[in-house]
């Protein structure tokens, strides 16, 4: 029998990354796997690396990118357009896409090798048509929020280890919206995948170092964070 004991916050002890740290998996979704409608190159390799960093948290929460049909990131939405062209949409230029992860599809289901039972909370994310949503806080209005920050802080997370898909995509536009919102934030390089459309990679580590975000390898991560009150 486990003998470890539950902790007054009610998250039990026995995990090395205890409330105060979040790991935050992002888009593990069918869709963006290799043969899926927007594949990442080798986006299934998270999977066990995935896994094996839950096991480590306490407190985990998942993501999953929830697009309505006739979502506006959609290149099959906009007459003529490609997908992978930009397009300039009224709160700014949008990547469109291939159609992807639409709500209740198989495609848009988290990948069956995932493996968080003591997963938290799931966000979805994208779900209004005529707006998308990279980022796991802040819609791409930059107005709309998911309520992830608020959930996070009422939970006593300080720091927010974001993995998943796509690294210069929903990981990089999570991460920086977790310093945004106040939060420490590390990407665990070897936990994602990218898309790289165009030095899109290159870019987000560049603007998430400029953002004070920790790049990491997951078996190298920085410290537990000490218990302490909530922000
Ligand atoms: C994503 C493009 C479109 C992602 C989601 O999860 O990185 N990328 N929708
Ligand atoms: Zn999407």
């Amino acid at each position: 029998m486990d003998t470890a004991k539950g902790s007054e916050n009610g998250f039990e002890d026995s995990f090395e990354y205890g409330p105060g740290d979040c790991l935050l998996v992002i888009d593990v979704q069918n869709d963006f796997m290799p043969g899926g409608a927007l594949a990442v190159p080798h986006g299934d390799e998270v999977v066990p690396v995935v896994n094996r960093l839950a096991r480590r948290f306490a407190q985990v929460v998942l993501t999953q990118d929830w697009h309505p049909g006739d979502h506006v990131s959609f290149a099959a939405n906009h007459a003529g357009a490609q997908p992978f062209q930009t397009l300039p949409l009224p709160y700014g230029e949008q990547v469109l896409w291939p159609v992807h992860c639409v709500q209740d599809t198989p495609g848009a289901a988290l990948h069956a090798g995932l493996a968080i039972p003591h997963a938290r909370l799931v966000v979805r994310k994208g779900c209004q048509r005529q707006v998308d949503s990279y980022s796991a806080f802040l819609e791409a209005d930059r107005a709309t929020r998911t309520g992830l920050a608020g959930y996070l802080r009422e939970q006593g997370v300080r720091r927010v280890f974001c993995v998943g898909l796509a690294t210069d995509f929903c990981v990089a536009w999570s991460a920086l919206d977790a310093r945004a919102a106040g939060f420490e934030a590390v990407v665990v390089e070897d936990a994602c995948r990218a898309i790289d459309l165009q030095g899109s990679l290159a870019s987000a580590w560049q603007q998430m170092a400029a953002a004070g975000v920790v790049r990491a390898q997951s078996d190298a991560l920085p410290q537990p964070a000490r218990p302490g009150p909530a922000h």
